[in-house]
């Protein structure tokens, strides 16, 4: 058996698959009573106090927080690592930290997805833009390696970003970073656009595997479009992996329907 959990967010976010949007403690409810292990948020300020009410709401329901979503930081503030701002970079590594802080009585998986940004402009400057987020989830990591954080490096289609969007440039850029607690998040909704071989990018990502989101190939619940879960949690099991498969999927039909579908789905694997 896998450990299951679902995307909310913890406020209003410029990012669609995600369920009960606006709504999360009908989103932890929901959870607990689907028999989710687990929700993740998504997290825009861990500053902001609402983040204490989900963290109370998500223990007394008996759950736990299994991720940190951080690219809210990017789509709702526009805090880009690949900046040449050091001032906008020192922001958002300031909120990673905080995220960091929040992940870590929880043991919890940080996301570095969308906050990666875009390599902006003149190509000729691309080497340039990668090396600041290098530098700068090398200093999130060493950060949270204390703590008992992971960063979970997640590949992003090629209509989303242009940084980082199949697993192998994921274990390239954990490979550049040089730290422990780095991982690769794989998202088949993602490697179904990018990936040659869905199973064959699970092994390949092999024991740096540290996340799963589970979408079907048009992001609803897994088993309404038509990727093969059986056949990649016979591969995830072949692995021995041991981590979440969680829906971070669209809120479609509506937000309690697909809850529904996909833990179905997962619990049928
Ligand atoms: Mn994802």
């Amino acid at each position: 058996m896998f450990r299951t959990s679902m995307a909310i967010t913890a406020g209003p976010a410029k990012f669609g698959p995600l369920l009960f949007p606006g709504e999360w403690e009908r989103g932890v409810a929901a959870a607990a009573e689907l028999g989710y292990d687990a929700v993740e948020v998504g997290v825009r300020d861990p500053a902001l106090p609402v983040l204490r009410d989900v963290a109370g709401a998500v223990r007394a329901a008996g759950l736990v927080v299994s991720g940190i979503a951080t690219g809210q930081s990017y789509y709702n503030d526009g805090l880009s690592p690949t900046s040449p701002d050091a001032a906008i970079r020192a922001r958002l590594l300031d909120r990673l930290k905080g995220a960091v802080d929040f992940a870590a009585p929880w043991g919890a998986t940080l996301f570095i997805g969308g906050v990666r940004g875009r390599l902006e402009g003149d190509a000729a400057t691309h080497g340039t833009q990668r090396s600041r987020v290098v530098e700068l989830v090398r200093a999130c990591a060493e950060y949270a390696q204390p703590r008992g954080v992971r960063l979970a490096i997640e590949p992003i289609n090629r209509y989303e970003t242009n940084l980082i969007n199949s697993v192998g440039e994921a274990l390239e850029f954990i490979a550049e970073v040089g730290a422990e607690n780095l991982v690769v998040l794989a998202d088949t909704f993602h490697m179904n656009i990018e990936e040659v071989s869905l199973a064959g990018a699970l092994r390949q990502a092999g024991d740096k595997l540290g996340y799963v989101h589970f979408a079907d190939s048009n992001r609803h619940a897994a088993g309404r479009g038509h990727i093969d879960f059986g056949e990649l949690a016979a591969v995830l099991r072949s692995m021995g992996y041991s981590g979440y498969i969680s829906a971070e999927i669209l809120p479609l039909p509506d937000s309690r329907t697909a809850a529904e579908l996909a833990i179905a789905c997962f619990r049928s694997l």
